[in-house]
């Protein structure tokens, strides 16, 4: 059975995969980073205490850190002498290893259903919803960089497709269903806040009710309000 919304409880010991769950947690990740916020999404809800390390994939990074992520991408997570990167098995790492509440269901069709959803945002709603959308209409002005129109025209598209799926997800119920918080909320989350802080994003999902009903449960949850990135205040 999967934790119901809003439980927060910390209680670390030693579990059935013989882990020490008492061995120094951290997270080598960027601040603005959607997969980062992913894994510290799920870090949060288990209640595990963790440090962070900053790294920012998108300039030179130390060679050291190579040895932890060989692909240059963040996140990665290092438990005691144990390391892990991709964040969809580190998202699972940190379910296993520890207890507090349960981030992945039981049921097997649930679960499936689970590992769909991150494999559609990884493969098909990361690129459009966050590299196109949100980095070109919300990060590129940041940085005082122009928006490039097409992009977000193209992602825009590819988008719709994706939030039409998930809509369709959510409304079956077996996840997505915010009664139920699994490691797909924590991976679609971060997605979605990004993608609706565009305007465009925000008239996109409004096309889409039940992911919407999803969007309005889980943008008040406190793992994800804990986590948020506070990008610099900005007029969009
Ligand atoms: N498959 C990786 C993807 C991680 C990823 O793409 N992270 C982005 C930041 S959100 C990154 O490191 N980008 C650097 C780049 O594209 O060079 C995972 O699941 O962890």
């Amino acid at each position: 059975m999967c934790a119901s919304w809003n439980i927060d409880i910390i209680y670390h010991r030693d579990n059935d995969y013989g882990v020490k769950v008492a061995d120094k947690v951290t997270l080598h990740g960027y601040r603005y980073s959607v997969y980062n916020r992913v894994a510290r999404m799920a870090l949060h809800h288990k209640g595990v205490a963790y440090t962070t390390v900053e790294v920012d994939p998108f300039t030179d990074l130390d060679p050291a850190y190579l040895d932890l992520h060989p692909f240059a991408r963040v996140p990665a997570l290092t438990h005691g002498t144990f390391s892990i990167f991709e964040t969809r098995a580190i998202t699972r790492y940190i379910d296993n290893a520890f207890s507090g509440p349960p981030l992945q269901p039981d049921d097997a069709k649930a679960l499936a259903r689970m590992d769909q959803v991150i494999g559609i945002i990884d493969n098909y709603g990361y690129w459009p919803m966050v590299r196109q959308v949100f980095s070109q209409r919300v990060f590129s002005p940041l940085e005082g960089e122009a928006s490039n129109e097409d992009e977000i025209t193209a992602g825009l598209a590819a988008s719709r497709h994706v939030l039409a799926v998930l809509n369709g997800i959510a409304d079956e119920g077996l996840v997505l269903n915010g009664r139920d918080f699994t490691l797909a909320d924590c991976h679609l989350a971060p997605m979605i806040d990004y993608f609706v802080r565009a305007g465009e994003g925000r008239d996109a999902l409004s096309s889409f009710p039940v992911l919407l009903k999803w969007w309005e449960l889980i943008s008040i949850m406190p793992a994800l309000q804990s986590t948020d990135p506070k990008l610099p205040d900005m007029a969009i």
